[in-house]
C-alpha cells in the first residue's frame, strides 16, 4: 500500500532510529496523535458496550480458524463491521486492517489495526478477560515483524469497564489517569517478576509453548495467561504485570497494546537484536527485566 508522505516520527519501541520526511515527498495534513487515540478510545468503548450485550443475549461460535479451538463469533464479526464503519466515517482517507478480514488500502499515511474481540474463547466463556483493541498505525520497517508502528490506540475491557489508551509521545492512560510499567528501584528481579504470556490454537505450537513455559515457570514469581495479549500489554503498562511475552501474535493482537505498554515505559524486544518485535516473539517489560526475559526465553 503506498504510504502516502510521513507521519509525526520519534523513537519508536526498539529505538532503531527515526525516519525523517523527505523533503521531495508531498506530506498531507496529519492528525495529531491524540486526536487519533481520541477517536479510537471512543470507538473501541462503543463497540465494547455493543459487544456486552451481545455476549448477555447469548454467543455462538459462527466458524473456527487456524483450529477446532480457534473460534469466531457473530460478535467479532459485527464488531468489527461497526469498527470499520465508524473509523471511515470519521477518517474516510485512511486504510484499516482487521482480524475478521476487513481490509481497506488508505491514501492517508494511517492504517487502522483491529482486533475486535481479543479474547474471543474468554468472550466466549464468559470470563471478564477480553477486550476491543483499535490502533492507529503508520508505515514503519524497525518497529514491529509488521513493518508498522502505532502512533495512537485503545484497548477497551467492556466487562469491567478499563479503557486504556495512549498517543505518541502522549503518555499511557487507564480511565484518564497516567499509568507507568513498575521500574526504576521498585523493578523486580526476574525471579520475582509476573510474567504473562500466551498459547497458540494448534496442538503443535502449544507443546513448543509448553515446553518453553516449563523452563521458566521455575524462574520467575509465576505464570498468568490471562487470554488476550491486548489486554495482557496493558496489564503491563499499569503495573499490573511485570512482563509479558508470547510467540505468534498477529498485529491486531498488539498494535494497540504494544503502544500503550510502550508509551508507559516498556521495552518492547524480538527475538533477537536484529529482529524487531512481533512474529516470532515479543517480549515486554520494563528495560533491564525485558532483556533479561528475553535471553531466558529459547524458542
Ligand atoms: C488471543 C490472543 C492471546 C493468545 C490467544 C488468542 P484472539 O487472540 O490475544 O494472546 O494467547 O491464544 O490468540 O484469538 O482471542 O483474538
Amino acid at each position: 500500500m503506498a504510504e502516502a508522505g510521513s507521519v509525526p516520527t520519534g523513537s519508536s519501541p526498539t529505538d532503531t532510529g527515526d525516519t525523517a520526511p523527505r523533503g521531495d515527498v508531498a506530506i498531507p495534513p496529519q492528525p495529531e496523535p491524540q486526536e487519533l487515540a481520541e477517536l479510537a478510545a471512543g470507538c473501541a468503548e462503543e463497540v465494547g458496550k455493543r459487544i456486552r450485550t451481545m455476549r448477555e443475549e447469548g454467543v455462538r461460535v459462527a466458524a473456527t480458524k487456524s483450529s477446532i479451538t480457534d473460534v469466531v463469533t457473530a460478535a467479532d464479526r459485527e464488531a468489527e463491521r461497526l469498527l470499520v464503519e465508524a473509523l471511515t466515517r470519521a477518517r474516510p482517507e485512511d486504510g484499516v486492517l482487521g482480524e475478521e478480514g476487513a481490509g481497506v488500502i488508505g491514501t492517508s499515511g494511517i492504517t487502522w489495526v483491529l482486533d475486535p474481540i481479543d479474547g474471543t474463547v474468554n468472550y466466549l466463556y464468559d470470563i471478564p478477560a477480553y477486550a476491543v483493541s483499535v490502533a492507529a498505525t503508520v508505515a514503519d520497517p524497525d518497529a514491529f515483524a509488521d513493518g508498522r508502528r502505532a502512533i495512537a490506540g485503545a484497548v477497551y475491557n467492556p466487562r469491567t469497564g478499563e479503557l486504556f489508551h495512549a498517543w505518541h509521545e502522549g503518555g499511557a492512560y487507564l480511565n484518564g489517569t497516567p499509568i507507568r510499567v513498575v521500574d526504576g528501584a521498585e523493578r523486580p528481579s526476574l525471579a520475582h517478576a509476573l510474567v504473562g504470556t500466551g498459547f497458540g490454537y494448534t496442538a503443535e505450537r502449544r507443546k513448543e509453548q509448553a515446553s518453553v513455559v516449563a523452563e521458566l515457570l521455575p524462574q520467575v514469581r509465576d505464570i498468568r495467561r490471562i487470554g488476550a495479549a491486548s489486554y495482557d500489554l496493558c496489564l503491563l503498562a499499569a503495573g499490573r504485570l511485570d512482563a509479558y511475552y508470547e510467540r505468534g501474535l498477529q498485529p491486531w493482537d498488539y498494535a494497540a497494546g504494544a503502544h500503550i505498554a510502550h508509551e508507559a515505559g516498556a521495552r518492547l524486544l524480538g527475538r533477537d537484536a536484529d529482529t524487531p518485535p512481533g512474529e516470532p516473539l515479543l517480549v515486554a517489560a520494563a528495560p533491564g527485566l525485558a532483556e533479561e526475559l528475553r535471553a531466558t526465553i529459547v524458542i
